[in-house]
C-alpha cells in the first residue's frame, strides 16, 4: 500500500443511494427544475422565494437521509490509510462528516450555511430559510444559502490547488464531469503523474483521463476500492 496523499472528489452520485437526488440523471433534480432558476444569482434575484422553497426541501431531505456503505468506506479509508485522505465534495449534504470523514472541504458550499448577500456575514441555516429573515450582523432582508452557484467562485480554491498538485492518487466517485472547475482536476492530475481512479455508475464525460475504472452503485464499488486499498 502507498503512503503518499490521497485526494478524493464526490459528487451527486455518492449520495444518490441514501436518497438524496443527482441533477442530471434522467430523474434527477435538473429534469424537474430549471438551472437558471434556481441555481445562479439571476435567478435567486429574480425569485428568491422559489430558491428558498428548493433549497428547504433539500435541506429536510438530507436531514432525514443516513449516509450510505460508500460514505462509510471513505470514513473508514481516512482511519486506515497511513498518508493524507482529502475529500474534496461537490455535495452540500453532510454524509461524509456524518458517516466519519474529518477532512473534507465543501467546494460548493453547505445546506447548513446561511449567507448575508449584503455584507457576506456566514451563520447556521435554520430548517426554513427567508428571503425576509434578517442577517443578525447588518439587519438586512438578503438571506441567501451558502451554496456556490453558476458563475460563483468555488470554495477551497488554494487549498485544492495544493492537494491536487501533490496527489499521488486521486478518485473521482459519482460525478458526471460536466462542471467545472471540478470537471478538470482528473485530468490535471493525470498530466502531474497521479494515478487516477473513476468509480461511477457510468463512464463520466472525463472517462480517458483514468488509470483505472469501476462502473456499478457507490454503495459497492468505492467499499471494494477502499478494502482492496487497504489490503482488507
Ligand atoms: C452514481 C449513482 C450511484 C448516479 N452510484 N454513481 C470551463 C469550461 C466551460 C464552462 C466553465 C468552465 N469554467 C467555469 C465554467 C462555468 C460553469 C460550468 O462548469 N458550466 C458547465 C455547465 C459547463 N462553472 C461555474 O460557474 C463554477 N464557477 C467557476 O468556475 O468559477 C470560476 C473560478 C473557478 C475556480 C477558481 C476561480 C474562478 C461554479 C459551479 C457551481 C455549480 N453549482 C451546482 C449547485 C450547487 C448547489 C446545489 O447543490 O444546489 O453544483 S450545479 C450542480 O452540478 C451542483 C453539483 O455539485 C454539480 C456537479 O454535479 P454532479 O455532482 O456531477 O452530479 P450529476 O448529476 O451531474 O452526476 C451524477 C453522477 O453520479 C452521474 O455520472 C451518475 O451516473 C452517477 N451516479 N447514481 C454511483 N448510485
Amino acid at each position: 500500500m502507498g503512503q503518499g496523499n490521497i485526494v478524493i472528489l464526490t459528487g451527486a452520485g455518492i449520495s444518490a443511494e441514501s436518497g438524496l437526488g443527482t441533477f442530471r440523471d434522467e430523474d434527477g433534480l435538473w429534469a424537474r427544475h430549471a438551472i437558471e432558476d434556481v441555481a445562479t444569482p439571476e435567478g435567486f434575484a429574480r425569485d428568491p422565494g422559489l430558491v428558498h422553497a428548493f433549497y428547504n426541501a433539500r435541506r429536510a431531505q438530507a436531514a432525514a437521509a443516513t449516509p450510505n456503505p460508500a460514505h462509510a468506506a471513505l470514513a473508514r479509508l481516512e482511519a486506515g490509510y497511513p498518508g493524507e485522505v482529502l475529500i474534496i465534495t461537490q455535495n452540500i449534504d453532510d454524509l461524509h462528516k456524518r458517516a466519519g470523514s474529518r477532512n473534507v472541504l465543501h467546494m460548493h458550499g453547505t445546506l447548513a450555511g446561511a449567507l448575508c448577500h449584503a455584507c457576506d456575514h456566514r451563520w447556521t441555516a435554520p430548517p426554513e430559510m427567508t428571503a425576509e429573515a434578517p442577517c443578525p450582523a447588518c439587519s438586512a432582508a438578503a438571506t441567501r444559502p451558502d451554496v456556490v452557484w453558476f458563475g460563483e467562485i468555488p470554495y477551497g480554491a488554494e487549498v485544492i490547488d495544493a492537494a491536487l498538485a501533490t496527489a499521488s492518487t486521486f478518485v473521482s466517485i459519482g460525478t458526471s464531469g460536466q462542471v467545472y472547475p471540478a470537471a478538470a482536476y482528473a485530468q490535471h492530475c493525470h498530466r502531474l503523474g497521479a494515478h487516477t481512479v473513476e468509480l461511477n455508475l457510468e463512464p463520466s464525460r472525463g472517462a480517458r483521463d483514468f488509470n483505472e475504472r469501476a462502473y456499478g452503485p457507490a454503495s459497492e464499488v468505492v467499499p471494494a476500492w477502499v478494502d482492496r486499498l487497504l489490503g482488507a
